[in-house]
């Protein structure tokens, strides 16, 4: 189901590309579940569009408890095992799903950031699987910077008016300003299929360009054993303002033992 080599790239790089780890029913079963999630906007979803890019690009998150597909490929498809065998974790927890659609021509890019500096969680053994629902050329893939999953943790910004986020200014490093100087960093991007993942580390910096066809894709994001709550005095993004419960919550330092995070390995 994967090899010992892409065990360690990722080990060695913070990211991988896997080939077909999800069945084309699998594929089909997110398609439809995507085509429910833009017809039926949760709480969380944000429309990215902007006068200078039209084109409808739209996220939402946490959805999985909303359709049944969503649920089934991340808790039952073979994406727990192999975040298991990703990370070294023997005990493998489902942490949310990112849904994201960028229609015909839309051209915004996600810019370069960590998503573990977004969150509310310390810990190294975390892997998110960027899965594709239409072909998508290299040109247009997600990239990811090799080497980043060992920290540094960079400043989280907000993507369109580049406020910091939530540390304090000067607290972090900065995102370098890597497309100025993209020879000197080590980024890795490939073509994709319906099917294929391309996997990285909560900590590795990636960013993703525009689309000239239009592209849906979902990310499932995994937490090992190592994975501890850590209590943040601001909204992350996405919020799971269940875990600030005083009875049912989690507190700073907590594993992640709370039915929002479902245990999908072993
Ligand atoms: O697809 C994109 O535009 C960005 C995806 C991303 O940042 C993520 O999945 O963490």
């Amino acid at each position: 189901m994967i090899t010992n080599e892409e065990i360690q790239a990722f080990a060695d790089e913070g990211t991988v590309v896997l080939r077909q780890v999800l069945t084309k029913a699998e594929v089909e079963s997110l398609q439809q579940a995507v085509a429910f999630v833009m017809n039926n906007p949760g709480p969380l979803s944000i429309q990215l569009s902007s006068e200078d890019n039209p084109s409808d690009f739209t996220e939402d998150f946490r959805r999985w408890n909303d359709h049944k597909s969503i649920e089934s490929v991340a808790c039952h498809s073979s994406l727990p095992k192999i975040a298991s065998l990703l990370t070294k974790s023997s005990v493998i927890r489902f942490h949310h799903d990112h849904i994201l659609t960028r229609s015909v021509r839309n051209q915004q890019r996600t810019p370069w950031h960590q998503d573990q500096p977004y969150y509310d969680i310390e810990g190294t053994q975390t892997v998110s699987f960027w899965l594709p629902l239409d072909p998508v050329p290299k040109d247009e893939s997600i990239e990811v910077v090799a080497g980043t999953h060992q920290g540094p943790w960079m400043m989280p910004r907000t993507f369109v008016d580049k406020e910091a986020r939530w540390f304090p200014e000067g607290t972090l490093e900065e995102v370098p300003d890597i497309d100025q100087d993209r020879d000197s960093f080590q980024i890795r991007s490939w073509e994709l299929e319906p099917g294929d993942a391309i996997c990285f580390s909560f900590l590795s910096l990636h960013a993703a360009p525009g689309t000239k066809k239009g592209r849906r894709t979902v990310s499932l994001r995994y937490v090992g054993e190592d994975v501890r709550r850590a209590q943040r005095p601001w909204q992350t993004s996405p919020p799971f303002p269940e875990l600030d419960d005083q009875k049912d919550g989690l507190k700073d330092g907590d594993e992640l033992n709370h039915p929002l995070f479902p245990v999908v390995w072993p």
